[in-house]
């Protein structure tokens, strides 16, 4: 298996931006952030801080050479905090000192004189002030308002989802240089070394030429490094050109999870309607979506609520409205599943109410609804080579839903105080980019004179195996051996302009430019080695295993032999490609059109045990069927799969965010946050590859899979549910995320 980075991290020797060797003169940077969720600024005091010994400079918002601004996708988010702080933890002051720790305690030394002024933290209290960052967003088919009063059933309520911590082992970090041309070389973090690129040109009022963003790989990012690790660059940046010192910056883990946003926490309130038979005929959905302080990504992961709030199910009439509310919490951002995983827990919720006033299985609801082809989607585009159902028989067939049910029965009717539950998960995940334009990637292919390869493309690898699959790519085209293949940083004066690697298109977008550029020099090679040998017939010669043959037959030459002739003629042995996603479109004002290159699909069976005494429970088992059309690498795909898996389980089961009533984050260290270790995965697990799935639009036949498994998370909520209920028959059911142990026990007991 050549999943290039596995060895190097596990003996250690993998590097991150904290492994930099410091260079000479080498300066740390810290942050002061604000204590206040809202207030106004009326003055600030950094006399004592600045004369702490070693503090070289406290940076303010007035020390800005450019603008003073950090928002990417709308401009409402200044770097440094100058008039008002709209949350607890927003970046106030810089310090600069020779050391992290005399810049930490100088940034303990600054104070600030503030008028508090009142704070929103609940999402719903902000829209009933009109405290919104865009205009409420409906997307609509249909028309329900008709459709209501022909259904046998309709069920209405509301489902809150909390927050998440991205809690990748590397937090925010950057390290900056001076160049010689008044421009910055940065080392960061990121998912996105584009939009570090530009906010800090901005910032530095600066050319973009001028800076160059270099990422080797990410100690995971899981979205939060698409739009948050920029102002922490930014920042360092900063320092080191105002200092014209190099300058590092990298956060301690209390204050990355105070001071960056988190997956964003839902409100929304529901109404289902079906017929006799269980067809779902109409669904009113509206999401209070909890976007923090600032835009961040706040509006594309709304609209990606809408584009998913009916999951993998058939809905005739939809009306769906998303309202995009600012409040005084750190500013939420992109987090694995984009806002699918939170309209998707709605529709589930909404099913669940409805299986129970149908008195029959969800399972049955789920079922009965799944997209079928050429189905619309409520933002019409049309479900093609849809998988759902496909998906859906065969893990009913692999892992005999009857058995499980019947298993699950017997042992309810054996246990007084222990009592196991299961529940059904289909997913549907469109893969692009919502912003359509943003659906484009670059690759820049050498092969050098000894025949080695080196591949630049817009993609970061952050534990995901992006390299390893480009690598892939690369080396079945030439038909080489991987070993010769050195996938190198990403790095903005190598291939420019370009995406984060995120909506879990990094494979897809760069994989196909990657593709593009070597079938260019292979075609390249191929002409050459013809006119070389005076053959006609191109399509008669072949790279096979590290060699040219013609006709099948093996002609002598090498891979090295013909790269070194080939230099010794002048061909030209690089090329960048280009790739942009054909055939994608979207109308955001009619909010229809075709904004996904495909579909993935998968449903997974939960099963969870409830200690009906301690309200405590564990997610027994957990078995998939997933659509990855030809998986390009098995190994990698499944560890994606499984990791999504244990990551949606604990946004659903443990993982919860407290916050004081002054919006300060309580839980801001692993003894407080709990995530899933060993002891709480799920103790079985089986992910089975759907056969026989093909998938155009994707490289070689495969399909993205970085953020569609998470959501199968979801269905652990519904068996630790299902387990309750039959502790407890009688509880009224409110759908309230996370699922944890102390949420248990109380609705064990009538208290
Ligand atoms: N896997 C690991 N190990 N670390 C990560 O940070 N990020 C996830 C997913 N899998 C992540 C990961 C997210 S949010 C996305 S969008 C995709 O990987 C991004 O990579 P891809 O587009 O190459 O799949
Ligand atoms: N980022 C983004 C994403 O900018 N647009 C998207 O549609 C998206 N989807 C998933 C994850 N990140
Ligand atoms: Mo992933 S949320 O698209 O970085």
């Amino acid at each position: 298996m050549n999943n290039s980075d596995y060895e190097s991290h596990v003996t250690g020797r993998s590097l991150y931006v904290d492994d930099i060797t410091a260079p000479n003169g080498l300066l740390y940077a810290s942050v002061f952030s604000s204590p206040s969720a809202h207030a106004r600024i009326s003055g600030i005091d950094i006399s004592l801080a600045e004369n702490l010994p070693g503090v070289k400079k406290i940076i303010l918002a007035d020390d800005i050479p450019g603008e003073n601004q950090a928002g990417n996708v709308l401009p409402d988010e200044p770097l440094l905090a100058k008039d008002y702080v709209h949350y607890i933890g927003e970046p106030v002051a810089l310090i600069v000192a020779d050391d992290p720790v005399i810049a930490r305690s100088a940034a303990k030394m600054i104070t600030l004189e503030l008028e508090e002024l009142p704070a929103v933290f609940n999402p719903r209290e902000a829209a009933f002030l009109g405290s919104l960052i865009i205009p409420p967003r409906l997307f609509s088919v249909g028309d329900c308002e008709s459709v209501w009063s022909k259904c046998t059933f309709v069920v209405d309520g509301t489902a809150e989802s909390g927050g998440q911590e991205h809690l990748y082992l590397e937090t925010q970090s950057a390290v900056a240089w001076p160049s010689e041309s008044r421009g910055i070389k940065l080392y960061s973090a990121t998912q996105a070394p584009t939009a570090v690129q530009r906010i800090t040109a901005r910032i530095l009022g600066i050319s973009m030429n001028l800076v160059e963003v270099d990422v080797l790989r990410l100690g995971g990012g899981f979205g939060g490094k698409e739009e948050q690790a920029t102002p922490y660059a930014a920042m360092t940046a900063l320092a080191a050109y105002l200092l014209n010192k190099p300058v590092k910056m990298v956060l301690k883990r209390n204050e990355d999870m105070r001071m960056t946003g988190k997956r964003h926490p839902y409100s929304s309130d529901f109404k289902l309607g079906l017929d006799s038979q269980g067809k779902i005929l109409a669904y009113e959905v509206t999401f209070y979506q909890n976007a923090g302080a600032t835009a961040d990504l706040s509006t594309a992961i709304l609209d990606r609520s809408l584009f998913h709030c009916t999951n993998s199910y058939y809905i005739p009439n939809v009306k769906a409205i998303g309202y995009c509310c600012k409040t005084n919490l750190p500013t939420n951002t992109a987090f694995r599943g984009f806002g699918g995983p939170q309209a998707m827990f709605v529709i589930e919720s909404a099913i669940h109410k409805a299986a129970k006033v149908m008195g029959v299985e969800p399972s049955f609801i789920q079922e009965k609804n799944l997209l079928r082809e050429n189905d619309e989607f409520p933002y019409g585009q049309k479900a093609e080579n849809c998988n759902a159902e496909r998906c859906w028989k065969k893990a009913e067939y692999l892992f005999n839903f009857q058995e499980i049910k019947k298993n699950v029965e017997e042992y309810n009717q054996k246990n007084k105080f222990s009592k196991k539950g299961y529940a059904l998960m289909p997913v549907c995940f469109g893969i692009s980019f919502t912003t359509t334009f943003m659906n484009q990637a670059g690759a820049l292919v050498h092969i050098y004179s000894d025949g080695s390869i080196s591949i630049s493309t817009a993609a970061v690898e952050m534990g995901q195996g992006v390299n390893a699959k480009i690598k892939q790519i690369a080396a079945d085209i030439f038909s080489v051996n991987p070993n010769r293949i050195k996938i190198d940083t990403t790095n903005t004066s190598r291939v420019a302009n370009t995406s984060p690697t995120a909506a879990s298109s990094g494979t897809d977008l760069n994989g196909k430019a990657t593709e593009i550029a070597c079938v260019n020099l292979k075609y390249r090679l191929i002409k050459f080695f013809a006119a070389q040998n005076k053959i006609t017939d191109l399509s008669s010669i072949e790279f096979s295993k590290e060699s040219i043959n013609i006709y099948g037959a093996p002609s002598g030459i090498t891979w090295e032999k013909l790269i070194s002739t080939a230099f010794l003629n002048r061909i030209d042995l690089s090329a960048h490609a280009f790739y942009s996603t054909p055939g994608i479109h979207f109308d955001n004002k009619i909010n229809k059109g075709k904004p996904f290159a495909y579909h993935v699909y998968g449903t997974a069976v939960i099963e969870a045990t409830l200690d009906c005494i301690r309200g405590t429970y564990k997610t027994n088992l957990v078995k998939v069927v997933h659509d990855f059309g030809k998986s390009l690498n098995r190994v990698i795909d499944r560890g994606q799969t499984e990791g999504a898996i244990v990551q949606g389980i604990g946004w659903m089961t443990m993982e919860e965010l407290v916050y004081n009533e002054k919006g300060k984050l309580l839980t801001d260290l692993l003894s407080t946050y709990k995530i899933p270790d060993l002891y709480s995965v799920p103790e079985e697990m089986e992910i089975h590859f759907l056969e026989d799935t093909e998938n155009p639009m994707g490289v070689f036949n495969s399909k993205a899979i970085g953020e569609p498994p998470l959501m199968y998370g979801i269905g652990a909520y519904f068996a630790i549910m299902n387990a309750v209920e039959s502790a407890h028959p009688a509880k009224p059911l409110c759908y309230k995320a996370p699922l944890t142990y102390e949420r248990v026990l109380l609705s064990l007991y009538d208290l």
